[in-house]
């Protein structure tokens, strides 16, 4: 066989079955074999080799191969690969041939054994090294991907994870739910299911927000994955997962979660795009806003997806309503999202699917039992596979479920379970009190098991920091403060593999787990990690730190903060970031505050309904300040200005307020005593900023402001002492609008 092989091999290098012209000898002593698609496909990559001086082996020869030439490699793979076996990138030839020599091949490992774990997981740590990465020493960043011992390695870690994403930001919506009701009026605080439920689902999420920059591929099949190519072929190979896909993608039978490699089988034209990570985050933040201004009686599900119930709503004004909101978020975020509308969440939800993509289906209560009826039992709210497998037979819809009694069902099933699928398959299902009441947030957690392969204590602790400020940083955000805190530690097994088979990932471990309670609740990262290194001593009092494969760490007992806790917290950020930072630099110091803080206190401002979605959309401000400002009209712009800034939107409010600025001074777009009015509102605003964050924030940069005073100082002199006059009783105006505010 290796005979047969090597004649093979000598025969594609040999000039006679194939005249290639010589132009280098760079890849002079080099063989490759190509596996699988890669980019540029094999037979260019043979010319290639053959062209400058090297060889292309048809077959791996062990030993004799210097690489095998991949795009990826599944990690079942990696078990098998042999000593000496390296995998490397195509663009290794097209670089080397580019930079006329060959280049070190490390710079485009995929894998290779042994060889100080100099591999890359596909998914996970790409080569590309961020200028963070770049900086840090070279032990914990070993062919450009950071292990555990790399200070940012969390922050990779996270910004590399989508299902960490996923989770996060789910969990992100439900704190910003809870903190807007438990700061709203006490009327919201216990809220009451009303008489319609609104089911609001995103279309495609991920697909939807990267649509909206590529307008050309809307009715095309699109899907987003780690191996995001503008080729379909080059990412036929590839172990990832679809996230989401496009509409016309499932037409062809893609799904999310199937692996890129079937999908492209079925779906050869699939275009496959990248993650957006920060846009999610976005617009996310932004559907809850916009829903917030709608209604207080919300039930955060995850970043695309909540209820929303409304008590007053009539059934004939629901449509219009979910097309009002539908309308708001797709212009407000350029995406599509699909409403359901029910009376109970149960058939609201199920309504969605019907109303996908961007559309509304509504069920009235006269309809629930002929619609529940047709559904399928696996659409049913927590049946899934392993329930359908105990099932047995063949059923398929609801009405064909309703013919077993619940004690055919108590038998399969358990009592309490079957009593709510017996319910659920004829609609019956009503929500439970809990449904609708606030969700705390019981825990904050950090875990991390990928990447932990320790030499010395000192690397725990690193560790052990890093997850104390990461959790630090969660518990200010949820404005929470921990009870009690709890170390994981997953240990190998003693008849486990050192090396495992998904390459750094945890194997086969033992959990110690270790709880202490605190005397006094606290979100201080130097606290937590005092009592997480306690801790670990006490687990690993018996253990080699070698073995350890995960670390977690979580914070539970959690008590709301008070108001002043918050400013105390946002002050202290301040102060953090001044340490290092210029305090000039307006713009990083906002954005940290908005990171941070999120929603923190957008409800402090109780407004109406229609007001609210008013401020959502923007208020009209340019039209009134063409007449002489009146009570309501200052009220009513400072108020605008006013929810901007505690909702933490500086950038908009920068913004606005530059032009309102701008334009109150311009008699051609303003009444004359705007100017002023607007001077004092800006005055106000700032002493508010003061008195909610604890500094003055200087929404306007320091140059706008002297723009501004150049700008006055051309002004008239005389018209100004006139305006004067006005000046006073704006200055009151704005006073009276903000004690009215603050009773309210
Ligand atoms: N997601 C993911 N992996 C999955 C499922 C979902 O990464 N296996 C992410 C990508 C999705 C987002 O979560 O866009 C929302 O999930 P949905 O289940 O709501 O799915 P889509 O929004 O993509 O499609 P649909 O229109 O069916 O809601
Ligand atoms: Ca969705
Ligand atoms: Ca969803």
């Amino acid at each position: 066989m290796n005979m047969k092989i090597s004649k093979l091999n000598y025969q594609v290098n040999s000039e006679k079955t194939k005249p290639i012209e010589k132009v280098s000898e760079i890849f002079k002593g080099f063989s490759v074999f190509v596996n699988g698609f890669t980019d540029p496909p094999a037979l260019v990559i043979r010319d290639l080799m053959i062209a400058h001086g090297g060889e292309y082996h048809c077959y791996y020869m062990h030993r004799k191969t210097s690489f095998v030439i991949a795009t990826s490699i599944a990690n079942a793979k990696i078990d098998r690969i042999r000593e000496k076996e390296i995998f490397i990138r195509a663009d290794w030839i097209t670089e080397s041939i580019s930079a006329g020599r060959a280049l070190p091949y490390n710079q485009f490992l995929i894998y290779e054994k042994g060889a100080n774990e100099k591999a890359r997981i596909e998914n996970f740590f790409t080569k590309t090294t961020s200028s963070t990465n770049e900086k840090c020493g070279s032990q914990s960043e070993i062919g450009g991907f950071l292990d555990a011992r790399n200070p940012h390695f969390i922050k990779d870690y996270y910004a590399r994870s989508r299902l960490h994403l996923i989770s996060t930001l789910a969990q992100d919506m439900k704190d910003f739910v809870a903190n807007l009701r438990q700061n709203s009026e006490k009327s919201t605080k216990k809220m009451r299911k009303g008489n319609l439920v609104f089911h609001i689902d995103l279309d495609c999420f991920f697909v939807s927000v990267a649509l909206r920059t590529r307008s050309e591929l809307i009715n095309e099949p699109v899907a987003i994955s780690h191996r995001a190519n503008s080729g379909a072929s080059s990412g036929a190979s590839s172990m990832s997962e679809i996230a989401s896909c496009s509409y016309p993608a499932r037409k062809c039978g893609v799904k999310n979660g199937m692996l890129v490699k079937n999908a492209l089988k079925m779906c050869p034209r699939l275009v496959l795009l990248p993650y957006q990570f920060d846009d999610y985050i976005e617009v996310s933040k932004r559907i809850y806003e916009i829903l917030a201004g709608f209604s207080m009686n919300l039930r955060a599900v995850s970043c695309d997806e909540m209820y929303l119930s409304c008590p007053d709503e009539k059934n004939q004004e629901a449509v219009e309503f979910a097309e009002e909101i539908r309308r708001i978020i797709r212009e407000e975020t350029g995406c599509t999202a699909s409403v359901g509308i029910g009376p109970t969440s149960l058939i609201a939800r199920l309504a969605t699917r019907h109303a996908k993509p961007d559309g509304v289906h509504m069920v009235t209560a006269s309809q629930v039992s002929s619609f529940i009826a047709s559904e399928k039992i696996k659409n049913l709210p927590g049946i899934g596979y392993q329930m359908m497998d105990k099932l047995g037979e063949n059923l398929e819809t609801c009405m064909e479920l309703q013919t077993k009694s619940e004690r055919e069902l108590a038998g399969i099933f358990g009592p309490k379970q079957s009593a709510k699928i017996w319910r659920q398959c004829r609609g019956l299902e009503e929500d439970s009190e809990e449904f609708w009441e606030v969700q705390i947030r019981k825990s904050v957690s950090c875990d991390i098991n990928y990447g932990i392969r320790f030499g010395k204590r000192e690397d725990l602790n690193q560790l052990l920091k890093a997850i104390s400020e990461e959790i630090e940083s969660k518990l200010i955000q949820c404005q929470m403060m921990a009870g009690s805190v709890t170390l994981k530690l997953m240990i190998r097994s003693p008849n486990a593999p050192i090396e495992t088979a998904k390459f750094m990932g945890h194997g086969h471990c033992d959990t110690q787990t270790k709880t202490i309670n605190l005397t006094t609740s606290t979100c201080r990262a130097t606290q937590i990690l005092q009592e997480t290194m306690k801790l670990s001593r006490i687990i690993l009092a018996s253990t080699k730190i070698e073995d350890l494969r995960g670390v977690g760490v979580t914070c539970a007992k959690l008590k709301s903060r008070t108001r002043k806790d918050a400013v105390e917290a946002v002050k202290e950020m301040f102060k953090k970031k001044s340490d290092v930072r210029n305090v000039e630099e307006n713009e990083k110091i906002e954005k940290s505050v908005q990171g941070s803080f999120g929603f923190f206190n957008l409800t402090v401002i109780e407004i109406g309904k229609m007001e609210r979605r008013q401020k959502l959309k923007g208020l009209d401000w340019l039209s009134m300040i063409k007449c002489a400002p009146t009570e309501t009209t200052v009220i009513r712009i400072h108020r605008y200005f006013l929810f901007l800034l505690k909702s933490g939107r500086f950038t908009e409010l920068r913004q606005q307020f530059q032009k309102f600025l701008d334009y109150s001074a311009d008699l051609k777009k303003s009444h004359k005593s705007w100017f002023f009015a607007s001077n004092a509102i800006q005055q106000r605003i700032k002493e508010e900023s003061k008195e909610f964050f604890g500094i003055y924030v200087d929404f306007l940069t320091k140059n706008e402001e002297a723009l501004m005073r150049e700008k006055m100082e051309k002004k008239d002199e005389e018209k100004l002492q006139k305006m004067k006059k006005n000046w006073k009783l704006v200055e009151i105006i704005v006073e009276e609008s903000n004690t009215k505010l603050n009773k309210s």
